[in-house]
């Protein structure tokens, strides 16, 4: 059985191919596409390899990209870090634990002139990876070409402006929903006029998946996001073969490796009948889904990180032999921190070796056919469109959105998975079956950013370029932005008035403020899916003939013991600083310590850490627990460390998880921080590894040890 409940028979024959005589007639090129977007495909030209890639200053990833195209990477592709993302200059107060972190810091156009440096951008395509602050970021870039010589007429790439999956799962929106689909909607129409070989959207599935989501789910949400971006570019004036042509897409590849294959070419078939269906486009090319693929950062793990470069490997085929247009592969120290040069190098070169040495270049869809094949991609289909139905059925993503369908369906999917890898029912190798002894994790050096090094080159900057500036111009500019962004009209076009800013030298943050004061800041709801943990991991007991789960059961007795000792139940405050949106792990948790009986609270996104103290005083908590994914914790952590001790709250037990690599260890426990909880920790045993350290071992005398242990979970 798949996660997505389509059920697998040891073996296929002629008689799956009922009533699917006609995909045998199927060809690459040829509506539906369910066999590529061209007839002939790698056999003319292999995949972009295009590897995702940012961090520090603009000079540093700038030498960092030329290395990388020098080696054979064939495209670009811009990690902005946090502040970016969300519209702070760098020399915001709430963002200076997070510049330069994790993706390379822009502030104005001439950090964005400083990062394409020497990269002749009439000849190499730039996926750039911005959404909430699309219409500053999109337009630097567009002025920082215009001040290199090339016209935007000649600007080939992507930018990712898919704001709704941000609502849903990665969190690097600003403004609400519907402002900021306004925003999308301008983007497009202004590549419509400006740029025509260049991509306004590139619809994410990708961190769908990331976030739990199965692939049906994911494929679902994705084609229903780009119907409804169809929408937005109608609202935005432009006609279906005006914006078809040019939206790309953008899907994960885990390690399910048939129902990847199976995903991306149930893909292009659903998208070519529901783009013909709602909207009837003249253009063939309307129809014809392109789309890029990264592997999965989830299915990567800290233990054994070597382990990483084989997962990488056979998702990187999956893709390929989904007919991907471009792909990135991750480096296999993902779970550790940033990648290395030489991570970075072993990724590119796994793709390079699909690409020259395995010949699977030479042939279109060699699963075409495939009595196996043919049948779970009309699998997945069924299963994807019957969600899509219920989407569609809403009113469209951005309703289903407002009703909270889909972020609900994906923290389901999240809670159940991590509770299938606790029980050990899905198996992770060396995390969960074969753990191994090995202490390669500490021998794996890891990219360090010097934050403050970064922080101080981009204060400099920013006082050069406010100091040498027209002040009347950039006043005269960010009016003319928050009044249109007022105004209920759609003219002028709010990326028009973003390039005029930016040329006169608006920062990120001031153009951010500008429609901010217009649209307000979005706030998310901090409610997560109670009772799919401890159901998933009972009803895998019950299969097993057990009456229910001895783990979670033995969790229960403690955190009842815990209650007859304090006269509370635990209770712990969830809680995520700094710009980090990533909060996958911050709510599998909470669900699953919910379930387990702890009294737990959550912390909006984004907190300070003295936003953290008082939340935490509030609530009277025993522990807080920081989930930390994008390298805040080195200057984050010791910051709260600190506003707990001056509120008095020194007796609270701080844990840590995410993505620390070991060399911050001895630094954290230093510190004060009473336990780090890696990725692939199982909950129950930070449970009972959490109320030990709050009350000693009498807490859990009578229970056998917990099993596996924090520490080597
Ligand atoms: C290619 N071409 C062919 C062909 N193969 N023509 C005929 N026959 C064939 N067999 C042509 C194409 O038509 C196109 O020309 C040109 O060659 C380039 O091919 P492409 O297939 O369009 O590839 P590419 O330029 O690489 O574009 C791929 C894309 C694009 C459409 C998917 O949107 C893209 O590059 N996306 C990347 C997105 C990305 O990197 N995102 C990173 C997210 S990281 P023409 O004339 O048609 O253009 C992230 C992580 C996080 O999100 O959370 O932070
Ligand atoms: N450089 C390289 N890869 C990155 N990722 C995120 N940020 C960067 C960066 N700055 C990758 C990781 C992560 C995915 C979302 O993108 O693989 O899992």
């Amino acid at each position: 059985m798949l996660p997505d409940g389509i059920p697998v028979k040891p073996v296929y024959t002629a008689q799956d191919m009922e009533g699917l005589e006609h995909v045998t007639q199927e060809l690459p090129g040829v509506y539906p596409y369910s066999r590529g977007p061209y007839a002939t495909m790698y056999t003319a030209r292999p995949w972009t390899i295009r590897q995702y890639a940012g961090f520090s200053t603009a000079e540093e990833s700038n030498a960092f990209y030329k290395k990388n195209l020098a080696a054979g990477g064939m495209g670009l592709s811009v990690a902005f870090d946090l502040p970016t993302h969300r519209g702070y200059d760098s020399d915001h107060p709430r963002v200076m634990g997070d510049v330069g972190m994790a993706g390379v810091a822009i502030d104005s156009v001439e950090d964005m002139k400083v990062l394409f440096d020497g990269i002749p951008l009439d000849r190499m395509s730039v996926s750039m990876t911005m959404n909430g602050a699309v219409l500053p970021i999109m337009a630097m870039f567009v002025v920082a070409a215009q001040e290199q010589g090339v016209a935007a007429e000649a600007l080939t790439g992507t930018i990712q402006n898919d704001i709704l999956k941000e609502f849903m799962v990665r969190n690097t929106y600003i403004y609400p929903p519907r402002p900021s689909m306004r925003a999308v909607g301008d983007v497009m129409a202004y590549t419509a006029a400006h740029m025509p070989k260049f991509h306004p959207i590139s619809i994410s599935g990708y961190h769908m998946q990331e976030a739990g989501a199965t692939p049906a789910i994911e494929l679902a949400f994705t084609i229903a996001d780009g119907l409804e971006y169809i929408r937005c570019a109608k609202a935005a004036g432009l006609e279906v073969d005006q914006v078809a042509p040019r939206l790309s897409f953008f899907f994960a590849v885990g390690l399910n490796f048939y129902e990847e294959v199976a995903k991306l070419r149930a893909a292009r078939r659903l998208w070519a009948r529901m783009v013909k269906e709602k909207f009837n486009p003249k253009k063939e090319s309307s129809l014809v889904l392109r789309t890029h693929c990264q592997t999965s950062g989830y299915s990567l793990t800290a233990q054994e990180p070597h382990n990483n470069i084989i997962r990488t490997t056979i998702e990187a085929l999956a893709a390929a032999l989904g007919g991907t247009q471009s792909l990135h592969t991750n480096s296999f120290d993902e779970a550790l921190a940033l990648p290395t040069d030489f991570s970075a190098r072993l990724a590119r070169n796994t793709q390079l070796i699909l690409q020259e040495e395995t010949g699977i270049t030479r042939v279109a869809d060699p699963w075409g056919g495939s009595f196996f094949m043919e049948s779970l991609t009309a699998s997945l289909e069924a299963a994807a469109e019957s969600l899509l139905n219920e989407v569609e059925g809403l009113g469209g993503m951005t309703e289903a959105l407002l009703a909270g369908l889909p972020k609900r369906k994906i923290e389901e999917c999240a809670a159940r998975q991590q509770a299938r890898v606790d029980s050990g029912a899905q198996v992770i190798v060396g995390v969960n079956k074969f753990i191994s002894q090995a202490t390669d994790a500490e021998a794996v050096p890891v990219r360090q950013i010097d934050n403050s090094a970064v922080l101080t080159a981009q204060l400099a900057r920013l006082a050069q370029v406010k100091a040498s500036r027209d002040g009347a111009a950039v006043a005269a500019a960010l009016q003319a932005v928050e009044a249109a962004a007022r105004s209920s009209e759609r003219q002028p076009n709010l990326m028009e008035l973003a390039v005029q800013a930016a040329r006169v030298r608006c920062t990120v943050g001031e153009i951010s403020d500008a429609l901010e004061r217009a649209w307000g800041r979005h706030a998310a709801s901090t409610a997560v899916a109670p009772g799919c943990y401890v159901a998933t991991r009972n009803a895998g007991a019950a299969a097993a003939g057990l009456d229910a789960d001895v783990e979670v059961a033995e969790v229960e007795s403690a955190v009842a013991r815990f209650e007859a000792i304090t006269g509370r139940r635990p209770r712990i405050l969830i809680a995520k600083m700094g710009q980090d949106g990533h909060d996958r792990g911050a709510r599998v948790l909470a669900s699953g310590l919910a379930d387990l009986g702890f009294d737990v609270d959550i912390s909006p996104l984004f907190q300070t850490p003295a936003e953290v103290t008082l939340q935490a005083m509030d609530a009277d908590v025993h522990i807080v627990g920081i989930s930390s994914q994008a390298a805040g914790h080195r200057s984050l952590v010791p910051a709260l460390l600190q506003a707990l001790r001056e509120a008095g709250m020194q007796h609270v037990l701080v844990v840590v998880g995410g993505i620390i690599p070991p060399q911050d260890h001895a630094e954290l426990y230093e510190l004060g921080v009473a336990a780090i909880y890696g990725p692939g920790t199982r909950i129950p045993a930070a449970a009972l590894d959490m109320i030990q350290l709050l009350v000693g071992p009498e807490a859990l005398a009578g229970d056998k040890a917990a099993a596996g242990g924090a520490s080597a979970a």
